[in-house]
């Protein structure tokens, strides 16, 4: 075939190709195998060199020609199809503006943290500091230097969580004292009475450990609030008042306070209180196990024993401490039957406080 026969045919070839390509990328590949460097179109140019004198006008003009007209079309279809392409994409991202938005939920803080803050305000009030410790605690602090001698039951693996090292052995502090998750967070006013000359008067609230299984009136971990005042002259009624102006201010001036003897290792003597029941206000009913009260928290005057582990002189000073778990304070004060209701995170109930 002559030459200028071939560059028609590639030149309807092309063409064809061009109006068939459905996406830009389909054209572009039609372009690069035609008219690009190693295109079929480009490669007569290419040659012409080695085509007859007679014929190079001719063969030329029409590759030129051809050259142009595959050119014009590639550009006609691009922008058929570049216009496709982007209404498709509009089409793909249109946004319906007409839709209603997603309500969004705002979060409140936990009825815990809430009762914690309420707790640590009554203190602040009357003249008290809060202060924190560490949640990993050693046995020294968490019950020695609390008169709670090594025999004791509240020291049994069955109530503490021990802190291993890599070996699976108990931790220890410098090869003495055993390292644990404190059960209570009395630690705290046991570093404060080592580092602090009285008059003290401080709270500490934070998270405690216990090995409990969950029930309605056990948590294996729970918030509670301790209080420590060291100083002189302080007696049971000075924690008789306090606890009273407390009760009245979390539950209300209606409620009525009762104090029954108790034991406890660091406190002598030492006393559970217990409030008017909030159901049935003293008649008897199933919150309060038909006797009209509930109990609230635990408290009692400082043992001397407690205050010659920190160096202060028991006959010189006196004190009173008490403790109280957050989450029972919370469910006294909103009647809820189940401390691991307020864990559940179930906001039907989380959302009425
Ligand atoms: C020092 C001296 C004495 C803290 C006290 C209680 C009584 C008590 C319980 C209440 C419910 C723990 O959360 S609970 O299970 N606590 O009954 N705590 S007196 O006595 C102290 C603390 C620190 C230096």
């Amino acid at each position: 075939m002559a030459i200028v026969e071939e560059v028609k045919q590639v030149c309807e070839t092309a063409l064809a190709e061009i109006a068939e390509a459905t996406d830009t990328a389909a054209l572009d590949a039609v372009r690069v195998a035609v008219v690009g460097k190693s295109g079929t179109l480009t490669a007569y140019l290419r040659s012409m060199g080695q085509v007859a004198p007679e014929e190079r006008a001719e063969v030329g003009k029409t590759v030129n020609a051809v050259r142009e007209e595959i050119e014009a079309a590639l550009e006609a279809r691009k922008a058929e199809l570049s216009a496709a392409e982007l209404a498709a994409k509009i089409e793909a991202d249109a946004l319906d503006i007409t839709l209603p938005g997603r309500a969004q939920q705002v979060g409140t803080r936990h009825l815990i943290s809430r009762i914690t803050d309420e707790i640590a305000e009554i203190f602040l009030g009357i003249g008290y500091t809060v202060v924190s410790g560490t949640e990993v605690e050693t046995d020294y602090y968490n019950f020695e230097a609390l008169n709670t001698p090594a025999d004791h039951p509240a020291r049994g693996l069955q109530d503490t969580f021990y802190v291993v090292d890599r070996s699976g052995d108990i931790a220890a502090v410098k090869g003495e004292s055993d390292v644990l998750l404190r059960t209570q967070t009395s630690g705290v006013q046991a570093h404060v009475m080592e580092e602090q000359k009285p008059p003290i008067y401080i709270i500490a609230p934070g998270k405690v450990y216990r090995r409990d299984v969950a029930d309605p009136s056990h948590l294996p971990q729970f918030n509670q609030v301790e209080g420590l005042v060291v100083d002189k002259g302080i007696t049971f009624g000075d924690l008789k008042g306090t606890l009273e102006y407390f009760v009245k201010q979390m539950f209300g001036e209606d409620r009525k306070t009762r104090l029954r003897p108790h034991f406890f290792p660091f406190t002598e003597p030492s006393a559970e209180a217990d409030i008017s029941c909030g159901i049935c206000h003293g008649e008897g009913c199933r919150f309060c196990k038909g006797t009209g009260w509930v109990e609230v928290l635990g408290c009692g005057m400082v043992d001397p024993n407690v205050f010659a582990y920190a160096g202060i002189d028991p006959e010189v000073y006196s004190g009173f401490a008490f403790g109280m778990g957050v989450e029972r304070i919370a469910c006294l004060k909103y009647n809820v039957p189940d401390l691991r209701m307020l864990l559940e995170g179930d906001m039907r109930f989380l959302r009425q406080f």
